[in-house]
């Protein structure tokens, strides 16, 4: 069945410093996985991660090697079993590796995919729209820069809602970056902030109070990935939208917080899911307990962020839109044709499995030796 099941890192420096409250990113690492059939299908899927062990607990090394050494012979050893099937005896087998499923789910919906001859959207339940709305991460460091950067971007109709990383400096130098931001950018644009779990909960109540005030429509992962009752009462005691992302770790975290009501919205992202299918879940799980949806990133490259859309295409509701800027944020393409961009959304495309073509060549010529 499964011929080959390949692993390969790639390290793709950024189009600028990538400033987090966790880490300065300078490059990005893609960790890929190519799996090949006996019958000749090939499918890909990416894992990444953000500033090696920084933001999660899987790093692009352990990946590769928890692929290669247990990933690998597992699905090597089985036989005639379904998707569904071998995904089963993935989680029964491999504890916890959520990127690392992530990756190799990614490859296996990829395969089916182009084995019916239908995008992995189909496969998720089917897609309702065939394009998704992206915003763009300010993070330079620097408020000028970023104004700038806006501007320009709002200009070329890519991106008409902002994200600003904060929580690396002193509290009221960040809400001042932003509020600055707000003013020069102006009513039309919408401006969220992604503090990273940077706040203490008092710290939070000072902060969001004047971001509220201020007129930013969200606020992401405020306070610590562990503390969901404090989440919980920052979302009741604010009107602006408060968004759990570290948090939601998958569909367990998600039914724990959805049963609190913990956040009003959820940053759903396929990598922090262990998968696609995953995703939906945390999707089906925020549409029953009444919670907003965000397509959310680990700043996947294409192949990452297209399976992402194929998934978050089937959403039927996305309230705050999507992420999925990933590949823009680098200097390096790794796709023969790059993925569309345009008035301010990413297409989701209509070929079976991703519907991406891999350059393989390229891969080779970046892949870490
Ligand atoms: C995060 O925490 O949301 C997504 C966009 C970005 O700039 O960083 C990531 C991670
Ligand atoms: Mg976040």
């Amino acid at each position: 069945m499964y011929k080959s099941i390949e692993t390969i890192l790639i390290d793709i420096p950024t189009i600028r410093a990538h400033k987090l409250s966790v880490a300065t990113m300078s490059t990005q690492t893609l960790v890929l996985v190519k799996i090949t059939t006996d019958d000749g299908f090939i499918g890909w899927g990416e894992a990444t991660t953000i500033g090696g062990l920084n933001y999660g607990e899987e790093s692009p090394e352990s990946v590769k090697t928890n692929v290669e050494t247990y990933f690998a012979p597992l699905l090597k050893s089985v036989q005639g079993l379904n998707i569904a099937q071998t995904l089963k005896v993935i989680r029964k087998s491999i504890n916890g590796n959520r990127f690392a499923k992530c990756a190799i789910q990614t490859a296996l919906l990829d395969i089916q995919g182009k084995r019916l001859g239908v995008p992995v959207s189909e496969l998720l339940g089917g897609r309702l729209r065939d394009a998704l709305p992206v915003l763009w991460t300010l993070a330079s460091g620097d408020t000028e820069k970023d104004i700038a950067e806006a501007q320009q971007l709002i200009e070329i109709k890519r991106h008409n809602a902002f994200k600003l990383k904060i929580g690396a400096n002193k509290l009221q130098q960040d809400v001042d970056h932003v509020i600055a931001i707000k003013k020069a950018l102006g009513d039309d644009i919408s401006i969220r902030v992604d503090v990273n779990r940077a706040w203490s909960e008092i710290e939070c109540i000072k902060g969001i109070q004047q971001l509220q005030d201020g007129g930013i429509d969200l606020i992401e992962q405020p306070c610590a990935i562990e503390n969901t009752n404090a989440l919980a009462r920052l979302t009741q005691r604010f009107d602006v939208a408060i968004m759990a992302d570290e948090a939601l770790t998958g569909p367990d975290s998600a039914y724990r917080l959805a049963k609190q009501h913990g956040a009003d919205v959820f940053a759903v992202k396929i990598n922090q899911s262990a998968g696609l299918i995953e995703a939906c879940e945390v999707a089906k799980i925020a549409k029953l307990a009444g919670i907003d949806l965000y397509g959310g990133t680990m700043l996947e490259g294409p192949i990452g962020t297209i399976a992402s859309a194929h998934a978050f295409a089937t959403f039927e509701s996305l309230a705050y839109g999507t992420e999925l800027f990933g590949p823009l944020l680098l200097t390096q393409d790794i796709l023969k044709t790059p993925l569309q961009y345009e008035n301010f959304e990413l297409k989701v495309p209509t070929g079976s499995g991703l519907g991406i073509e891999v350059d393989e060549d390229k891969i080779d010529q970046l892949r870490r030796q």
